[in-house]
C-alpha cells in the first residue's frame, strides 16, 4: 500500500553497522586465542578466495580504539560484533581464558564511553576446532551443554553493561553451507547430517535463550536469521506453490522454531517422507518452548525468485564468488523449487538482486506472522570500491542503503515494530570465501588479498551520508 506520510523513525531507533569477529580481528592466535574451524578451514587449498584467510584480517583487535573512535565521530548508535567463543575457551570448556574476556570488556567499555550500544553476537560461526575434533561439533547433543555454558559465561561477564545479544548467527548459512553445499566448514555434503546438525543448533540456541533469561538481566536477546523472501516468477499456480515451499523450507523451518518452538508441519513431513527426520527427545520440544527470543534479527541482502522444480529437475547450484558477473549457476531442491532470474531487479557484481521492496515484505512477514519486534542486524552491498587520492566515491553504497532504509521507513509506517537497523560491514573485512574485493563499509581498509599493507584506514562517501541520516535520524531520507 501507499502511505500519503511516512512514519518518522522512532526516538532511540538503533542506527547502528555490524562486523564478526572473524572477518575483523586477526590476532588469531595472540593472547592465548585457540584456533576455530575457520583457523583451520581457510588452510586447505582451494577453499577460499585467492586463499585467503582472516590471520590478520583488518587488525581490528589491535586497532579496535580507532575503530569506534570513527564510529563516535559518526554518530553511530550501535556497533554489533560477534566475540570469538575459541578466545574464551580456547582449549576445553573448563578453562577460561581471562586475556580473552578482557579484550571484549575493553571493546564494550569504549563503545559505552562513546555512548553506542553494544550489540553482541555470540555466535557468528567459528566453533572451536576442538569441539569438532572431540565430538563433531554442532553433529552432537554434547554442543547443547556447551554451547550454553560458553553463552551463560559471556552474559555473566557483560550482561550488567549489554542490552542486546544476538544468540546465532545465521544459523540457516552455516548449516547449509557446511553440510549440504561444503562451501564452509566442516564441508560436508549429507541433508541428513545437515539436518541433525540443524536440530543441535536449535535447541542450543533455545537454551541460550532461556539461560539468559533466567539470569534477570535488563537486555534482549534473538537469533540473526538470513531472509530472502521467495516470490514466485509468475502467477502459474505450480510457481506460487514452489515460491510457498521456498519460504516453507528455507525461512519458516527456521524462524517457526525460534518464535513458536515447533517445526512447520509442511517441511516435517517432507523430511519423513525422504528419512531425513533428524533424531530428537521430547525434552528438546520443551527447551524449545522455553527459550523464545526477544525479538527476530534479521539479515537482508536479496529476494529470491523461483519457479516449479520436478522430481528429477535440478539441484544444488554453484553461487558466484568470483565476483563476474552472470556467473551464478542457480540451483534448487527437486520436486520442491528452482531459483530463476528476477528479470525486474538490478544486480550486484556477485548476481545479488538488489531489492529494497523485499526488505519491507521480509519485515511485514515477520511481524504478521510471529508478532516480534525487529532487530536489522545486518543489510548492505558488497562492491569493488576505488581508493582514489585517498577517496571513495561508493555513490552505489548510498543508493542501496538509502532505498533499503526507506523501505523499513515504510515498514514502520506499515505497523511494523523495528528496533533498529544495522549496516553491513563498519569497515571493509574478508568475506569469507571472496576475500578483501568485495566491501561493504564505511571505512575503506587499505589492504588486499595478496598483502596486508598497512590497513590504513579511509572514510567512503557513504560514511558521511550515513552521519547525516543518524543526525538526522532518517528525516532526510
Ligand atoms: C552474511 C554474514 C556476514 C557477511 C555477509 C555478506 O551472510 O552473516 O558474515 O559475510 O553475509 O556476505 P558475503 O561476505 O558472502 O558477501
Amino acid at each position: 500500500m501507499q502511505h500519503k506520510k511516512l512514519k518518522d523513525f522512532p526516538e532511540g531507533f538503533l542506527w547502528g553497522s555490524a562486523s564478526a569477529a572473524y572477518q575483523v580481528e586477526g590476532a588469531w592466535d595472540e593472547d592465548g586465542k585457540g584456533a576455530s574451524v575457520w583457523d583451520t578451514f581457510v588452510r586447505i587449498p582451494g577453499k577460499t578466495f585467492k586463499g585467503t584467510n582472516g590471520d590478520v584480517a583488518v587488525d581490528h583487535y589491535h586497532r579496535f580504539k580507532e575503530d569506534v573512535a570513527l564510529m563516535a565521530e559518526q554518530g553511530l548508535k550501535a556497533y554489533r560484533f560477534s566475540i570469538a567463543w575459541s578466545r574464551i575457551f580456547p582449549h576445553n570448556m573448563q578453562e577460561v581464558n581471562e586475556k580473552g574476556l578482557q579484550f571484549y570488556d575493553d571493546l564494550i567499555d569504549e563503545l559505552l564511553a562513546n555512548q553506542i550500544e553494544p550489540v553482541v553476537t555470540l555466535y557468528h560461526w567459528d566453533i572451536p576446532q576442538y569441539l569438532q575434533d572431540d565430538y563433531l561439533g554442532w553433529e552432537s547433543r554434547q554442543i547443547i551443554e556447551d554451547f550454553t555454558t560458553y553463552a551463560e559465561t559471556v552474559f555473566r561477564r557483560y550482561g550488567d553493561r549489554v542490552n542486546y545479544w544476538v544468540s546465532l548467527n545465521e544459523q540457516n548459512i552455516f548449516i547449509s553451507h557446511g553440510y549440504l553445499m561444503a562451501t564452509h566448514p566442516p564441508a560436508v555434503k549429507d541433508p541428513k547430517r545437515m539436518y541433525q546438525a540443524n536440530h543441535h543448533a536449535n535447541v542450543a540456541n533455545a537454551a541460550a535463550i532461556k539461560k539468559y533469561h533466567s539470569l534477570g538481566l535488563q537486555g534482549k536477546i534473538g537469533p540473526s536469521f538470513a531472509y530472502s523472501p521467495g516470490y514466485p516468477i509468475d502467477a502459474r499456480p505450480e510457481n506460487v506453490l514452489a515460491a510457498e515451499n521456498f519460504d516453507e523450507m528455507n525461512a519458516y523451518f527456521w524462524m517457526d522454531v525460534y518464535a513458536k518452538g515447533e517445526y512447520p508441519s509442511v517441511i516435517w513431513n517432507w523430511l519423513e517422507e525422504n528419512k531425513l527426520l533428524p533424531e530428537t527427545l521430547p525434552e528438546d520440544f520443551e527447551v524449545l518452548k522455553a527459550g523464545k527470543p526477544d525479538f527476530m534479527g534479521v539479515n537482508y541482502y536479496q529476494t529470491s525468485t523461483v519457479a516449479a522444480n520436478p522430481l528429477d529437475g535440478v539441484g544444488i547450484g554453484t553461487p558466484n564468488y568470483s565476483g563476474e558477473k552472470g556467473s551464478t549457476e542457480r540451483g534448487g531442491t527437486p520436486g520442491v523449487f528452482k531459483e530463476v532470474l528476477n528479470p525486474f531487479v538490478e544486480k550486484t557484481n556477485w548476481d545479488w538482486d538488489i531489492d529494497p521492496v523485499g526488505l519491507r515484505i521480509a519485515l511485514r512477514r515477520i511481524n504478521s506472522r510471529y508478532g516480534l519486534p525487529i532487530l536489522i542486524t545486518e543489510n548492505g552491498l558488497g562492491e569493488y570500491d576505488k581508493l582514489e587520492e585517498g577517496q571513495i566515491h561508493d555513490q552505489y553504497r548510498i543508493d542501496y542503503l538509502n532505498d533499503h532504509a526507506k523501505a523499513v521507513q515504510e515498514a514502520i509506517t506499515d505497523g511494523v515494530t523495528v528496533l533498529g537497523y544495522c549496516t553491513w560491514s563498519y569497515t571493509d573485512l574478508l568475506s569469507w570465501l571472496n576475500g578483501y574485493q568485495k566491501r561493504y563499509g564505511f571505512v575503506y581498509v587499505d589492504r588486499d588479498e595478496d598483502s596486508p599493507k598497512e590497513l590504513k584506514r579511509y572514510k567512503k562517501a557513504s560514511y558521511y551520508w550515513y552521519k547525516e541520516l543518524i543526525e538526522q535520524n532518517g528525516k532526510n531520507l
